[in-house]
């Protein structure tokens, strides 16, 4: 492998004074599920720069992504991997365009093809390049290049094959300031609770911490410039107001990695964003999520953001053993997390929690410590019971760790590994037969997904409508129904524990079990019906109103446009 002798580095305004050829669209494709904020900032830097910019749901069956490029004929076409499982996919649909004649130059970007270009170009072999790392510039780049003919090979921030060889060019630095990036084209329809409308958003990019299962950190590391980047917090506000006014979006929901609260100076971040959201008058119309870690949880600031909008924390609690925190290099304690939770409850704060039940350190102990985290946490039944297993992704800490300790298996869409206790796998795979983890925690279905929903509308009620008779008791009735599911998932995963430690007999039924997961499931739905069907009226009477400003700004446009 080569690197070339470093070009220049990209400025700003080069971009501007570049010659470039924009009578030709440039088609972008990615998962485009609940809004692909990399997808809509390279498209919005493209049109700024005079490009026609196609965005197709990768989702889409195949041969209609390739009428799109057959009827568009794109200057080049950008693939964007963010989840890494979805590569044989990718690589399928690539496969299918090149059979049927798509022949202009094909990129891919993301976490994946950033850290493992290699393996990307390897497994994707119709792809001409990979674009590392944050890849507005370097894509706007490369279509000026191709757009006008020019040799696109020095354009820093990219790989691709020569000969048998890879040309890795110099990574292209992190942009310094994220206000100078126009706001992310979001040409879709906004998903809905309730009838109010959801849009994702950052605030920052990056993130400080060095999680040993998360490859976040170690793509910001790779490429030069600031690791964490934070917008000006007026900006941010200006860009929610925007939203709020001309496409109706009653809930942000922050993207960013780890929103800035931590230290002194996010701390101060925070204050601003707040300070401002007031000032805009935002916080009456509209509420926001936001993702966090449990240490950056703190009664003063959460209770302001909660006065600000800030509906539903997300924190990624991940283990409720010390030794689970520690190889997950959480530089966190169980008593750290517990303490969130209830600081997070006392203030009548929503939170979501990411859990893991295994990690490649577990011993049945420790899986047993966390099945009593999670009942201290859910005792009251304010939230279902979650929990996945730790995956070991590309360009994360935890995997070079098996790679050298040989533990690692599986492929790049199913990574695996060995646990050290090799009862452990049999244990997982006993819950999966048991319980059928695609009804009780994974997929739509899943009566925590059902559950996680009904109590998502519950605090969406209670900020954006007025205050609905009966709601504590629906509230009790829904505490009651999560009590109930929790209590049966967590003693079937606990007694499980021991069939497969210490060989106690099982005595529970799959059969039984997915009757009680059904008729929980009917329960819930139809309380929760009940309850909307009861306030329905209300419910839309107060979405008409506030639709009523949505509806004007488009009619002026109209009229405008006329
Ligand atoms: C929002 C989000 C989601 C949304 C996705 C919405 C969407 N359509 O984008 C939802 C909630 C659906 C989701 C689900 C999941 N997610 Co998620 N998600 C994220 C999150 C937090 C933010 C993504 C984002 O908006 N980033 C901001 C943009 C600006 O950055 P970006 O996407 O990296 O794009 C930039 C560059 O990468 C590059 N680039 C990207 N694409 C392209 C393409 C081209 C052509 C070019 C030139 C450049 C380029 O340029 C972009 C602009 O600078 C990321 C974490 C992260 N920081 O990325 C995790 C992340 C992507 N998710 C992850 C995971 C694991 C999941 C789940 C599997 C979780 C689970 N257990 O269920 C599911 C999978 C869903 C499924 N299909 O089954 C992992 C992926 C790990 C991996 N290596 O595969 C991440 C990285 C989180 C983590 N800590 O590890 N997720
Ligand atoms: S898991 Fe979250 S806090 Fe940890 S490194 Fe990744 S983004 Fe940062």
């Amino acid at each position: 492998m080569r690197q070339p002798i470093p070009l220049r580095i990209f400025q700003g305004p080069e971009a501007d004074e570049r010659a470039r050829d924009t009578s030709r669209p440039v088609m972008l494709v990615g998962f485009q599920n609940q809004g692909n904020l990399g997808l809509g900032y390279l498209a919005a830097v493209l049109r700024e720069h005079g490009y026609t910019v196609r965005v197709v749901d990768i989702e889409q069956p195949p041969e209609e992504i390739l009428r799109i490029a057959q009827e568009i004929n794109p200057l080049l076409i950008g693939f964007s991997l963010i989840f890494q499982f979805f590569i044989a996919h990718d690589a399928a649909l690539l496969y299918v365009m090149r059979a049927n004649g798509i022949d202009c130059h094909f990129t891919m970007g993301g976490h994946f093809p950033s850290l493992s270009y290699q393996q990307t170009l390897e497994l994707v072999p119709e792809l001409d390049s990979v674009v590392r790392f944050e890849g507005e510039m370097t894509l706007l780049e490369l279509a000026d290049a191709i757009s006008t003919g020019k040799d696109w090979h020095d354009i820093h921030g990219m790989v691709y094959r020569r000969d048998q060889e890879l040309i890795v060019t110099p990574p292209r630095a992190l942009i310094e300031d994220l206000d100078q990036l126009p706001y992310p084209e979001r040409e879709y329809q906004p998903e809905t609770v309730l009838g109010r409308n959801i849009m994702p958003i950052l605030a920052s990019r990056g993130c400080a911490r060095t999680c040993s299962f998360c490859s976040i950190h170690t793509f910001y590391r790779a490429a030069p410039g600031r690791i964490v980047r934070t917008r000006k917090p007026a900006e941010v506000v200006r860009e929610m107001r925007m939203l709020h006014e001309e496409r109706g979006i009653n809930i942000f929901l922050f993207q960013d990695d780890d929103f800035p609260l931590f230290g002194t100076v996010w701390r101060r971040w925070a204050g601003e964003f707040v300070d401002e959201l007031h000032r805009s008058r935002v916080p009456e119309k509209v509420i926001w999520k936001m993702n966090c870690r449990a240490d950056a949880v703190d009664r003063e600031l959460f209770i302001r953001m909660k006065e600000a909008g800030l509906y539903l924390v997300y924190m990624g609690l991940e283990s409720g053993s010390e030794q689970g925190l520690e190889t997950l290099h959480k530089q966190i304690t169980v008593e750290q997390n517990l303490r969130a939770v209830k600081l997070l409850k006392s203030i009548g704060l929503m939170w979501e929690y990411g859990f893991m039940l295994l990690d490649p350190s577990s011993t049945f102990e420790s899986v047993r410590a966390n099945l009593s985290f999670l009942r201290t946490i859910l005792a009251d039944g304010c939230l279902p019971v979650t929990f996945c297993r730790m995956l070991p992704y590309d360009g994360t800490p935890i995997k070079d760790e098996l790679v050298r300790t040989g533990r690692l298996r599986g492929d790049v869409c199913n990574p695996d590994y060995d646990f050290l206790d090799p009862r452990l796998a049999e244990f997982y795979e006993g819950i999966t037969n048991v319980l059928s983890l695609k009804g009780w925690i994974h997929g739509l279905e899943a009566v925590t997904v059902q559950l996680g929903t009904a109590w998502h509308e519950v605090a969406v009620m209670e900020r954006l409508f007025p205050t609905l008779p009966g709601m504590q008791r629906y509230k009790k009735t829904l505490r009651r129904i999560t009590k109930t599911s929790n209590h049966l998932l967590l003693n079937v995963v606990e007694d499980l524990s021991y069939v497969y430690s210490d060989g106690r007999e099982n005595r529970w039924d799959p059969q039984e079990i997915e009757e009680s997961r059904t008729q929980g499931l009917e329960h819930l739905l139809t309380e929760r019906d009940a309850f909307v069907l009861q306030h329905q009226d209300v419910l839309l009477e107060v979405l008409k109103r506030d639709a009523a400003p949505v509806l004007i700004a488009e009619a002026a446009r109209v009229a405008l446009s006329a």
